[in-house]
């Protein structure tokens, strides 16, 4: 048996001497070079007591040192747990409880605050083992994988078995595991490498996150895929971006990546010359971002949509019509439908309803929660999204909106209900509404509408909650009122309150 993931996507390049990576100071990576890592890595992994399906979780700065985390505990048989930098020490004791896993990899920095979980975990008497890595890809990680021999033979892995597993907030404010298989992975890459037509001459700007779907596997697994070369960028710095945009072939990339881009004089036609293809996604992209982008480059940026649990699921073509405010038909293999939104019938083209999918990408459920993975999936195995959307006669998919409680800023998703629990334990609060309404930068910002007898200030707030929700979640805007609207059943009228609110962040 082979590892199936691995020998896909690392092993047909093992040795070359191709560049992969084009680093931030300068150096670079081939192929060759970087497999070897993976394997000092995996060696290093096992050394330290991983076995098949253990779990690896990474809160680790992104750097070049952190793919070859991801894919050395893969090819050791592990599972690899990305977890969101910005996170405090407290969401990352959920994630290590939740999920037990028997290698947690931090900053240096954070080791202080986060070696007592793992020293605590109950499954496991003897504690699990803590390793570090920063920013510059050092750390007890990197001095531990520099000793180790650079073979490694795969740990086999079948196309079932689990690769990953990433946590997507609940509207019950509780996260789940999505679990990845090896083939949720590979199936997703090979079509997007096909339907976008990467090939070993690109050159992807890569400045995405790596503890995403977007970031870690659809871009960095389809340039692997296809054999090219990745510019690898801490994070979207605009400088840096225009800098390193004329020598790139490809971007993928948030919505908030394409506005400020915009916002730059230095962006036309000349400095995206050797560009082929924009990607956006993980987040809707306005029709007249799309437009203004046409008439500034010469580029119809391609707008696909996928989620954590999924994958990538539609695609608008890389031949054939664009459609702005459409994220396209649906990939090969991959079966999207639209049903009236009490789950009955397909709805006819043209009318909104439920985005349910099904195919080789949609995970199997989330981790240790069987009966929340009943409920979001139909008897005939179709995952619910929680989008809403119609489908047109041709076959695209418009979003329209949302059946779950949701807020995505800058491309990261934010459940209200997680922010509302920790709210209206403050003092001073009654209760709480969290709701997102129109960002220039992020699209969709936080906003707080709080009731009580002394609630506080937006400053205050922001204080108070600080340990316990990652700096994205927490609240930009605070307002206070006397009652929150309710409807006849007593439900909080959100789509009220983000009418009223709708020019919270409009001076920004
Ligand atoms: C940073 N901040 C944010 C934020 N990102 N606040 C709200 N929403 C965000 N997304 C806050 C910081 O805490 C800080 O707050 C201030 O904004 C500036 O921080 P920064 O670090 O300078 O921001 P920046 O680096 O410019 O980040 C913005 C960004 C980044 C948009 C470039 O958030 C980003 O890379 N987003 C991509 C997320 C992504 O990859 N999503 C894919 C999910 S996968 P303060 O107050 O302290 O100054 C998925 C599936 C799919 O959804 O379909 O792809
Ligand atoms: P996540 O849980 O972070 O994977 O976020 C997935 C969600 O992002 C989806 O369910 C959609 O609501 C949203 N999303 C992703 N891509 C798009 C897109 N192109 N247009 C609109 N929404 C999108």
């Amino acid at each position: 048996m082979s590892n199936h993931l691995i020998d896909r996507l690392l092993a047909p390049r093992a040795g070359s001497a191709r560049p992969l990576l084009d680093l931030p100071d300068g150096g670079a990576l081939s192929y060759g070079e970087f497999g070897a890592r993976v394997n000092q890595v995996a060696r290093l992994l096992t050394d330290r007591g991983l076995g098949p399906g253990d779990r690896v979780a990474a809160q680790v700065p992104k750097s070049w040192q952190t793919l070859a985390l991801y894919l050395g505990t893969i090819k050791a048989g592990g599972v690899f747990l990305p977890l969101n930098t910005a996170y405090t020490a407290r969401e990352v004791g959920y994630f290590v409880r939740d999920a037990e896993p028997r290698i947690l990899v931090c900053d240096p920095g954070d080791a202080g605050e986060l070696e007592p979980l793992m020293a605590s975990r109950d499954a496991d008497p003897g504690g699990g083992s803590l390793l570090t890595l920063d920013a510059a890809g050092r750390g007890s990680l990197a001095d531990g994988a520099d000793t180790r021999d650079t073979e490694f033979d795969a740990v086999p892995r079948s196309p079932g078995d689990l690769a990953a597993i990433l946590y997507t907030s609940g509207t019950t404010g509780r996260a789940k595991g999505a679990m990845l298989t090896h083939d949720n992975l590979w199936s997703n890459a090979e079509a997007l490498t096909d339907c976008w037509r990467f090939t070993v001459d690109d050159v992807l700007l890569h400045a995405l996150p790596v503890f995403h779907t977007h970031g870690l596997f659809v871009a960095t697994n389809v340039l692997m895929v296809a054999g090219g070369r990745m510019i690898f960028l801490p994070g979207f710095r605009i400088d840096e971006i225009i800098h390193c945009l004329s020598r790139a072939t490809s971007m993928m990339g948030v919505p908030t990546f394409y506005t400020r881009l915009l916002q730059d004089p230095r962006l036309d036609h000349g400095l995206v010359r050797h560009v082929r293809l924009f990607v956006s996604g993980s987040a809707p992209l306005l029709a007249e971002t799309h437009d203004a982008f046409w008439e500034r480059t010469g580029h119809r940026i391609l707008e696909r949509y996928g989620m954590t649990e999924t994958g990538m699921n539609t695609s608008n073509p890389y031949e054939g019509e664009r459609r702005a405010g459409t994220v396209g038909p649906a990939l090969p293999g991959v079966n999207v439908r639209v049903v009236d939104e009490q789950g009955g019938e397909t709805a006819p083209a043209g009318e909104i309803g439920r985005v349910e999918v099904r195919g080789p990408n949609v995970f199997p459920g989330y981790w240790r929660m069987p009966e929340k993975t009943r409920e979001e999936f139909t008897a005939d195995g179709f995952f619910i999204t929680g989008d809403l959307g119609m489908l047109g006669e041709d076959g695209y998919l418009t979003i329209v909106g949302r059946s779950k409680d949701l807020i995505i800023s800058g491309g990261y998703n934010v459940y209200p209900k997680e922010i509302e629990l920790v709210l209206d334990a403050l003092p001073g609060v009654g209760e709480s509404a969290i709701i997102g309404v129109p960002h220039p930068d992020f699209g969709e910002g936080v906003v707080a509408v709080l009731t009580g007898d002394a609630p506080p200030d937006e400053e205050r707030v922001r204080e108070l909650v600080s340990g316990q929700l990652a700096r994205f979640k927490q609240p930009r805007r605070v307002f206070h009122v006397d009652a929150l609207p309710r409807n006849s059943m007593g439900k909080v009228q959100k789509n009220l309150l983000r009418e009223q609110y709708a020019d919270a962040f409009s001076a920004e």
